[in-house]
């Protein structure tokens, strides 16, 4: 498999970790998002790998390319369902798949480099962009803090599909300096992953194209 990724994109650090919690192979293609004049991403080349303009992709084994990080997230989940991320009970699957969509379609979305960069041609300053990305992840984590379980990982002793969502999210949180004090439970499962070899090899400090 390829993976189209950028070293500190959260949504490509979200797939990275579900390949290697499932031992999975695969060659990284970086794309620079912030190379100028605007960012690989946003070039022919990489337009025809993905006319969104946004990463990941991935190309399976089969030559399918796939966009969007759930979409890929799922298609791992199914098509290779040894280390499973997903509990067999249906409401438990659902609790964990909650979790990932607020992540996934509630906080991230908002601070993401188009975002931040409309709100910026808008007229608002710096200070103010910081606010509104500090607001949507506290915001986000808070409720994070108040659905995830009391020891282990979000969900249990074996990291799964919030924990994939999660710890990208917390690494965003810290890059825009947003504390994670208050969220005793979040702390333990970060202390966790931060010692796990999946979530080691993921983590954008790890990545062929980390400056
Ligand atoms: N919902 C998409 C979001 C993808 C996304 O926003 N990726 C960011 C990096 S984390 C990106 O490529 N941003 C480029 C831009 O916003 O111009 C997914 O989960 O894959």
């Amino acid at each position: 498999m390829e993976l189209y990724t950028y070293y500190r994109s959260t949504s490509s650090y979200r797939v990275r970790i579900a390949l290697a919690l499932k031992d999975l192979d695969y060659q990284a293609l970086p794309v620079n998002l912030i190379a100028p004049p605007g960012g690989e991403h946003r070039q022919p080349p990489y337009l025809g790998i993905n006319p969104q303009g946004r990463v990941p992709a991935l190309r399976t084994d089969e030559g399918e390319l796939l966009i969007q990080s759930p979409a890929i997230i799922e298609y791992l989940e199914e098509r290779y369902p040894q280390v499973p991320l997903l509990s067999k009970d249906f409401a438990a699957r659902a609790r964990e798949r909650g979790v990932a969509a607020l992540i996934g379609c509630d906080v991230h979305p908002l601070h993401n480099v188009s975002v931040l960069n409309r709100l910026r041609q808008l007229g608002h300053d710096e200070t103010q962009v910081g606010e509104w990305i500090g607001h949507w992840i506290s915001q986000g984590l808070a409720a994070v803090e108040q659905l995830i379980g009391d020891d282990g990982y979000c969900f249990g002793p074996q990291p799964g599909l919030a924990d994939v969502y999660l710890i990208p999210q917390l690494y965003a949180a810290e890059r825009f300096n947003v504390s994670l004090q208050a969220w005793p439970r979040i702390r333990r499962v970060a202390a966790l992953a931060a010692t796990h070899p999946a979530f080691i090899k993921a983590h954008p400090a790890n990545q062929p194209d980390t400056p």
